[in-house]
């Protein structure tokens, strides 16, 4: 049974205790204010992760979300009450081959679990934090009517759950987030996800769904540098990341890593895209196709816009695609800022099987 965390009594030093050690806490230069919890915290434990034993916490072979691990579409004509339970776990896994980072996820993965409810649903939501994490965490949802989208009522510490109650009062694809002071920490470091409020009438029929999340993870090191990488605020402050990936770890989307999106010729995708930030903005496009059709913003109830070639996804944001695949080929999903793709680690795959379809594109032909 785990312990309602009561955080509004909460003094520093019951906070430190019940977290078993030291918890980082908010920024000065925050624009979100907790009256909660105290303002010198961040100051006084700014050194924390640096001192830190990761011992308690668990190495996961795989932190990156598996794209097609997706909530089916949802064939409800009616409203009803959803349950969703999310866990917030730390854990230690890689940015890329021999490069160890402390994640925070909800669920273990980047992104963390899509949720998919229906417009009018009511979302019974607890939030639970491991009993071997170190921070304070908390969830704020796009979705969410109500102060901080549910953030001020659902801080957890360590081992304590919170429960609130909403209505998805609005259709489209939105970000959910950790939201506690230093929360752009916690989002380079993997707090983030969609949850998607379906329209009443649906969404339109396609072969597949991909689930996909753009972060970036600032360390004291340099990129590529092997060993476990403390995080650096410093470079978070000047927004200079050391790296930039989609679904948490550098490749992780293709044939090198845990395997390309696959798909067939003549087939359609829908893909779920969020942008966590904290602070980049990402030009998500296609290598070799366009979005065929694009929700900016996650915007479901907008029109799309029709052969976008590259969207603009600001940090905190989501959008909604769909795809066509006339052709065979092997399509690149990159940050069109290409640096991030050069140096950063960002990218993923699609590959499309199929015969040659020379009509529409002919790598072959001969001059006559
Ligand atoms: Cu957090």
């Amino acid at each position: 049974m785990k312990k309602k965390s009561n955080h509004k009594k909460y003094s520093r030093k019951q906070f430190m205790r019940n977290a078993g050690g030291a918890i980082l806490g908010g920024s000065l230069l925050s624009s979100f204010t907790f009256p909660s919890i105290e303002k010198n915290q961040v100051e006084k434990d700014k050194n924390f992760l640096s001192k830190a034993n990761y011992a308690a916490l668990t190495f996961a072979e795989r932190v990156a979300a598996d794209p097609t691990d997706i909530p089916p579409p949802i064939k409800r004509k009616k409203p009803k009450t959803v349950h969703v339970e999310l866990e917030c776990v730390e854990l230690i896994s890689e940015l890329e081959d021999g490069t160890k980072f402390h994640y925070m996820t909800f669920g273990g993965t980047v992104p963390g679990p899509m949720i998919r409810v229906r417009q009018g649903d009511t979302v019974i939501l607890t939030l639970t934090s491991a009993e071997n994490n170190m921070m304070l965490h908390n969830i704020d949802f796009h979705a969410v009517y109500g102060t901080g989208g549910g953030a001020e009522d659902t801080f957890v510490t360590p081992g304590s759950e919170e429960t609130i109650k909403f209505k998805a009062m609005y259709p489209g694809a939105f970000i959910y987030h950790c939201a506690v002071p230093a929360m752009d920490q916690h989002i380079s470091s993997g707090m983030y996800g969609i949850i998607l409020v379906e329209p009443e009438e649906g969404l339109a029929k396609v072969d597949h769904e991909f689930y996909l999340g753009q972060n970036e993870v600032y360390i004291k090191g340099e990129t590529g540098d092997k060993g476990l990488q403390e995080f650096s605020f410093d470079k978070m402050k000047d927004e200079n990341a050391d790296y930039v990936i989609l679904n948490g770890k550098v490749g992780a989307l293709t044939e090198n890593g845990y395997g390309a999106m696959k798909v067939k010729k003549g087939e359609t995708a829908r893909i779920f895209f969020v942008n966590g930030g904290p602070n980049l903005a990402s030009s998500f496009h296609p290598i070799g196709n366009v979005w065929t059709k694009a929700w900016r913003d996650g915007a479901l109830a907008s029109h799309p816009e029709r052969y976008v070639q590259t969207m603009l996804v600001p940090p905190g944001d989501c959008a909604v695609f769909e795809m066509d695949f006339p052709v065979p080929s092997t399509i690149h999903l990159v940050d069109h800022a290409l640096s991030r793709v050069e140096y950063k680690g960002m990218g993923g795959d699609i590959i499309v099987e199929g015969s040659p379809e020379p009509d529409i594109y002919d790598p072959n032909y001969t001059k006559k």
